[in-house]
């Protein structure tokens, strides 16, 4: 069965309620397209007014972070139960940018793919090597580390419900993309390495994102790759452009 593309929204740490609002209603029109699962991950603050604001649209709400535990003593964050009850749907975990500034590790990673499936929120699970391990040739090596931890103890069903995201450091935020093709490549190795570990048709169910840089004009030739299902879309997902992804 062909798998439905997700085009993904990473809004990161931009857009106050307010701004968050008027950007659903300025996008509502342009992201619209049936065959696709359009997500917007939002800032915390953000979650409340922007699931109102997309109801009756086919846009999903996505988190950008949680907490492995229900409740309790843990000043500054939100749980899985917190995000299902305001009405998230995926949550993404493993960027980059909460690997390195945050220090989140992969045993802390494993455990929020497990709560997040748990709770019934669907994990945008980021992996992606640094400029130094893309020189060195060792990235695969690296995501297949990163994803076998990432993914210890998870059920192949729930794989099968998976997002994976592939992001090089070196195209986040840099305005560097990957080729289509070094893109496709790492996709395609990713599929091998779930395949390898679980099945496959759980390899073949398993949706896989690109990351990093993607825009209106990289999407449509990097989603054109048989391994590449949608995007994680930062900078550009703040933007008219995003709906041009979408449509891509
Ligand atoms: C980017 O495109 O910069 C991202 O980090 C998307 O998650």
């Amino acid at each position: 069965m062909a798998r439905r593309r997700i085009i993904a929204g990473n809004w990161k740490m931009n857009m106050t309620p307010s701004e968050a609002v008027k950007l659903v209603a300025e996008l509502k029109d342009l992201v619209k397209n049936d065959d696709v699962d359009v997500v917007y991950c939002v800032p915390a603050i953000d979650i409340v007014p922007v699931v109102e604001a997309v109801k009756g649209t086919n846009v999903n709400v996505g988190a950008e972070n949680f907490y492995i535990e229900d409740k309790g003593a843990f000043t500054g964050e939100i749980s899985a139960p917190m995000l299902v009850d305001a009405g998230v749907k995926y949550v993404i975990m493993g960027h980059s940018e909460r690997r390195d500034i945050f220090g989140e590790n992969d045993i802390l990673i494993n455990a929020k793919v497990k709560k997040a499936f748990a709770a019934g929120l669907t994990p945008i699970l980021c992996c992606g090597e640094s400029l130094a391990l893309r020189k060195a040739g060792t990235y695969k090596e690296w995501i297949e580390r990163q994803i076998t931890w990432d993914l210890s103890g998870v059920t192949a069903d729930q794989v099968k419900n998976l997002v994976i995201a592939y992001e090089p450091i070196w195209a986040i935020g840099t305005g560097e993309t990957a080729t289509a093709d070094q893109a496709e490549e790492v996709c395609a190795f990713i599929r091998e390495l779930i395949a390898k570990l679980y099945d496959g048709a759980t390899a073949e169910a398993v949706r896989i994102q690109y990351g990093g840089s993607m825009n209106a004009s990289n999407a449509a030739e990097l989603l054109s790759k048989p391994n590449i299902d949608g995007g994680l879309i930062g900078g550009a997902s703040l933007k008219p452009d995003f709906g041009k992804i979408v449509n891509a």
